[in-house]
């Protein structure tokens, strides 16, 4: 097979494009492919500070890299989340890749931070690891991205991650959420613009971009990771790709093209409706469903306890602090 730019040797095809790329061109490509995104979603403005949510994987250190590249003014988050060896071990890989590239890294520590890690953190709540989780990571990347003044907060989300995502809200017809799932959230009060760069590349495009540039990457899954819906739903989507390669993309690119809109007012509407966390002070709806199976104890007055805040009280059974 020849490279489509060059004509040379091939060493990578992308069936969804239906192409092959020799390494300079591939790299070319991811390039391309990224700033085409930045532009698409008017996710970042030259001169803006960017502050990159880095796990120690492929996707965010090979976003951190390519952020750099094209120009930015990107500095690195890791928030180590107390998942035993694996946290150890991935924060190595982020420590180690910021010290390479001469890049600032911030640190964030959920056990000595916040006095919790997330395998405790989802027992004492009741929710799934990956729940707690996610939890932690969006209040933590939000509050330490406004904390240190970033204008803009960028995830290693990729093409795969978000076709899953969608998938899993259009089974359940979240509609919400579908308002919420787009490559580029606006600021609004109490949160940073978020934004996701890599949302036009698979996570095979990115494992091959990290090899060929030579990022040392943590390879293990999380072994928090097990029973995790998405991984399920990725292995269907990835059985559709391989019978009609491009669909993921078509799935998940069309949905922001011509579906996300529908949804867009009932989420705004939403975040309109959020009023200050009485502990922390974040953007957080009053009561909810998920809010009726936490204690009473959690809302104070007319002040709602925002839902990491009421986390991090389980499994610290810290007293509930509330400003007069
Ligand atoms: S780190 Fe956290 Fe992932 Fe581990 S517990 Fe689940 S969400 S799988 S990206
Ligand atoms: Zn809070």
């Amino acid at each position: 097979m020849k490279c489509r730019r060059c004509r040379g040797p091939a060493v990578i095809e992308l069936r969804r494009h239906n192409a092959g790329f020799c390494g300079d061109c591939f790299l070319h490509h991811t390039r391309e492919q990224v700033k085409k995104a930045i532009h698409e979603f008017d996710m970042i403005q030259p001169g803006e500070r960017v502050l990159v949510a880095v796990s120690g994987g492929k996707d965010s250190l090979g976003l951190w890299h390519l952020l750099r590249e094209l120009g930015y003014d990107a500095d690195g988050l890791y928030i180590g989340l107390g998942i035993g060896e694996y946290s150890d071990e991935s924060g190595r890989y982020a420590r180690d890749f910021a010290t390479k590239i001469g890049g600032k890294l911030i640190e964030v520590d959920l056990p000595a931070d916040y006095g919790f890690d997330v395998p405790d953190g989802a027992r004492v709540a009741k929710r799934s690891p990956c729940s707690a989780c996610g939890l932690s990571k969006r209040h933590i990347f939000n509050e330490t991205a406004i904390t240190h003044g970033y204008d803009v907060l960028a995830t290693g989300h990729n093409l795969d991650d978000e076709a899953a995502v969608l998938f899993g809200n259009v089974l359940r017809w979240e509609t919400s959420y579908l308002g919420r799932q787009h490559p580029a959230l606006p600021a609004a009060p109490g949160f940073v613009r978020k934004v996701k760069p890599l949302v036009r590349l698979g996570e095979r495009e990115l494992a091959a971009y990290c090899v060929l540039m030579n990022i040392d990457y943590i390879v293990e899954e999380c072994p928090q990771a097990a029973g995790n819906k998405h991984l399920g739903y990725k292995e269907v989507l990835n059985a559709i790709e391989e019978r009609s390669p491009g669909a993921k993309a078509t799935f998940f690119l069309r949905f922001v093209e011509r579906a996300h809109e529908r949804f867009a007012d009932e989420a705004a509407a939403e975040r309109d409706e959020l009023s200050p966390c009485a502990q922390c002070g974040a953007p957080t709806p009053g009561e909810t469903r998920a809010d009726a199976a936490e204690p009473r104890t959690a809302q104070r007055g007319s002040q709602p306890v925002c839902a990491f805040c009421r986390l991090r009280n389980r499994a610290t059974r810290i007293p509930l602090r509330v400003e007069p």
